[in-house]
């Protein structure tokens, strides 16, 4: 089964969690530790990578201890071509199409093809859309923001990832963002499309949580709650309200 038939046989019976970890932000051997936790949780992937000081090494190696500690998928989430991992089950091969950088929106994608390629890795496309406030990957980004009220921009870029083939969607306010993706948006960009909606950025408590998912989010994302996490029962409260 490849991990994008993983992903729809779950959606298919409702919103699913997915636990972002960056490999920057601790060791490998830390991540595998909070991921045991999250699986506990009932999260049902992971995703790695993070805006800087991403490589192949912590890749690897994070990708690896994950995978060994947890046997659920881990998805290779990129910020560019610098480093790319074979260690992990699948990659998002993702346009940041409301990026200024041209780079970002083709160009490192069509500089990374033919090594991606070469290492087989499993590739699933998505239309990554940041709003506001951005945070770090807005800047990195160089992200022209979907403004929190512009329910019409949004939905436009999701719709236009859809027409341009794009197997997902990814509403993104970005990590660590005080506010999350408004349920009004999620509503509206859900209504629209047909394929798989991914929501992140600021999702920290179980009422975010399931803002987002009875908006219409069909893969909600946290990262910055999991990573600080100490309180095993807040951790399941917020991972269990993501879902079904
Ligand atoms: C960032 O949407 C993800 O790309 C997760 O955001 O770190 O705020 O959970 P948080």
């Amino acid at each position: 089964m490849t991990v994008k038939e993983y992903i729809m046989d779950k959606i298919a019976n409702g919103p699913i969690h997915m636990t972002l970890l960056d490999p920057d932000k601790q060791s490998a051997e830390d991540a595998a530790k909070i991921a045991v936790k999250c699986k506990n949780a009932g999260t049902d992937a992971f995703m790695i990578g993070g805006s800087t000081g991403i490589t192949t090494e912590n890749l690897d190696e994070t990708a690896l201890a994950i995978k060994e500690a947890t046997g659920l998928p881990v998805i290779y989430f990129p910020a560019g071509p610098h480093a790319i991992s074979s260690k992990v089950d699948a990659m998002f091969y993702m346009s940041l199409v409301n990026s200024n950088d041209l780079n970002l929106v083709i160009r490192a994608q069509a500089f990374a093809s033919l090594y991606v390629k070469k290492i087989g890795v499993e590739t699933m496309s998505m239309g990554y859309i940041v709003c506001e406030p951005g945070m770090k990957v807005g800047e990195v980004g160089q992200a022209d923001l979907v403004k929190r009220g512009d329910i019409k921009t949004a939905v436009s870029y999701a719709l236009g990832c859809e027409l341009m083939g794009m197997e997902f969607v990814y509403l993104e306010a970005g990590s660590g963002a005080d506010e999350p993706i408004s349920p009004e948006m999620i509503k509206a960009v859900k209504d629209e499309i047909s394929i798989p909606l991914i929501v992140g950025g600021g999702i920290s408590t179980p009422e975010a949580a399931i803002t987002a998912k009875l908006a219409g989010a069909d893969v909600i994302v946290t990262g910055t709650f999991v990573e600080r996490c100490r309180d095993d029962n807040m951790l399941r409260n917020v991972i269990s309200a993501a879902k079904n």
